[in-house]
């Protein structure tokens, strides 16, 4: 007897005790269940089934259905929830399964019972066909697309033997990225910031991957300054890891950072990892998309970065100028990707009414950034992981590294302001440098720009936090959602 199969049977036996408890309170079929409980540990219990490996399985409608839509199957039967301990769990994996491979393999899992033990009719025809005993654990039928039973998972099972018998159809891809540095210079306001990007712009282009591609990225350092590269969000090996942590790339040289599998899905930064205060502040980052295999698709989709800047120029006692704060509260310039933010310059966001639109946010400054949207919209996502309770909200405040993915609906035509603003939640400041800031309420900078329309309901102001906040930079119209008629394409 190997390892693995002692190891089931100790666990069975675990679950024994807790049968006979469950019998003691049902009684009369005690008995019956332990005999069962002992056939699990056999294979035997596989000739129970009607189907046989290697032979055309029988066809319910809703297997038919799939299988004449040229599918593969993978078709789990569950038993009594009271009695399954593996439930839980293989529905759990199959969830997890099903986003690995693409529309040619279909998933089901078909119920146990409900309180009072009845199924569902398409269940009970499948358990009657299929042969299928309603003890213990959940049963996994793998039909390919011929209609042929390959294996009968009775139990846990794992991706690896799944995949023994329908590899994977989406071979993932090599994806290389080039990414130079130069020294450039941008406009803040009136000040002329030195900056440094990659490849000519800041943020830096959008790298966008999918879910499982092998990602390289060579970094050229065409600037007078040493860098170096991190990807910030995304679970890179150990030897990218040591990559980021130590590799310096020299002026005039250049290095490819990878191979790394692209993961997890979301959304992501890449940004210097060279003097991180002053490099990230000169510009040096850019967003880094990971899209889900089973990516959720939306009529449109944004991304911004924002960041928070200084206005106030050094006199020659730093080495640099305008746009790098000697503290971050002087920061109060505010960028959205490569768009400096003065009140009258949102950036149009067109869409059409009915639309779905997603967007994604990435804070790379300093300070904490907040957007309110009187109409509302959800948080799908945070930090690049779905949030499992999805949130509906007006104001959303970004903290520096934070990401969060929206979805905002276009619901009727017109123009729908997001407004931004920098507050600092009461004792932040005084956390940050140690100074006693006085105390000032938001309300008396309140201003909106009348060119726009606000929405219907007068959304909370920053209801993230309680006591006293002070305002850093006033709320301004930094999005608009610009809705035409006509229904979505
Ligand atoms: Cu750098």
């Amino acid at each position: 007897m190997d390892m693995s199969k002692s190891k089931k049977l100790e666990i069975r036996g675990q679950r024994k005790g807790f049968l006979f408890l469950y019998c003691l309170m049902t009684s009369v079929f005690c008995l019956l269940s332990l005999q069962l409980e002992d056939v699990f540990a056999s294979q035997e219990i596989l000739k129970t089934s009607k189907v046989k490996i290697g032979e055309k399985v029988l066809l319910t409608d809703l297997i038919k259905g799939l299988h004449e839509e040229g599918k593969a199957i993978v078709l789990v039967l569950l038993s009594n929830p009271m009695q399954c301990t593996n439930c839980d769990s293989v529905v759990d994996f199959i969830e997890g399964e099903a986003k690995r491979y693409k529309d040619d393999v279909a998933f089901i899992v078909k119920g146990g019972q409900d309180m009072l033990g009845a199924m569902d009719e398409e269940t009970v025809t499948l358990k009657r066909l299929y042969g299928f005993v309603t003890m213990g654990e959940p049963w996994t039928f793998v039909i390919d697309k011929e209609g042929v039973l390959q294996k009968i998972f009775i139990g846990r099972f794992t991706g690896k033997e799944l995949e023994d018998i329908f590899p994977i159809s989406v071979p993932a891809e090599i994806k290389e990225f080039i990414l130079t540095v130069r020294e450039g210079e941008i406009n803040l306001n009136g000040n002329k910031a030195m900056v440094w990007t990659y490849n000519g712009t800041v943020p830096g282009p959008e790298i966008r991957v999918r879910e499982g591609d092998t990602v390289k990225i060579k970094l050229v350092n065409e600037s007078g300054a040493k860098h170096g590269l991190f990807f910030h969000g995304l679970s890179v090996n150990p030897r990218v890891a040591l990559q980021e942590q130590e590799i310096v790339v020299e002026p005039g040289y250049e290095y490819t950072y990878g191979e790394f599998i692209a993961k997890p899905a979301g959304t992501h930064l890449y940004h210097c990892s060279w003097n991180m205060a002053e490099h990230l502040s000169r510009g040096l980052y850019g967003a880094f998309i990971v899209e889900a295999k089973d990516e959720q698709k939306f009529d449109k989709e944004f991304v911004y970065i924002l960041s928070d800047w200084s206005s106030k120029v050094s006199k020659g006692e730093e080495h640099y100028g305008a746009g790098h704060p000697r503290t971050m509260l002087d920061n109060d310039i505010t960028t959205i990707n490569e768009r400096v933010i003065t009140g009258d310059n949102p950036i149009i966001m067109d869409s059409r009414e009915g639309e779905k639109i997603r967007i994604r946010l990435a804070n790379i400054g300093h300070l904490p950034h907040t957007l309110r949207f009187p109409g509302g919209f959800l948080i799908t996502h945070e930090d690049g992981y779905i949030i499992s309770v999805t949130q509906e909200r007006e104001s959303l405040t970004i903290y520096p590294g934070k990401r969060y993915d929206i979805v905002v609906t276009a619901t009727k035509p017109g123009r729908w302001p997001f407004y931004h603003s920098i507050v600092m939640p009461g004792g932040m400041e005084e956390r940050l440098t140690g100074v006693e800031f006085p105390e000032k309420t938001h309300e008396g900078h309140r201003h909106e720009s009348p060119e726009v329309s606000t929405g219907d309901s007068p959304g909370k102001f920053n209801d993230d936090h309680e006591g006293h906040t002070r305002e850093l930079v006033k709320e301004v119209p930094i999005l608009v959602m610009s809705v035409t008629g006509g229904g979505a394409k």
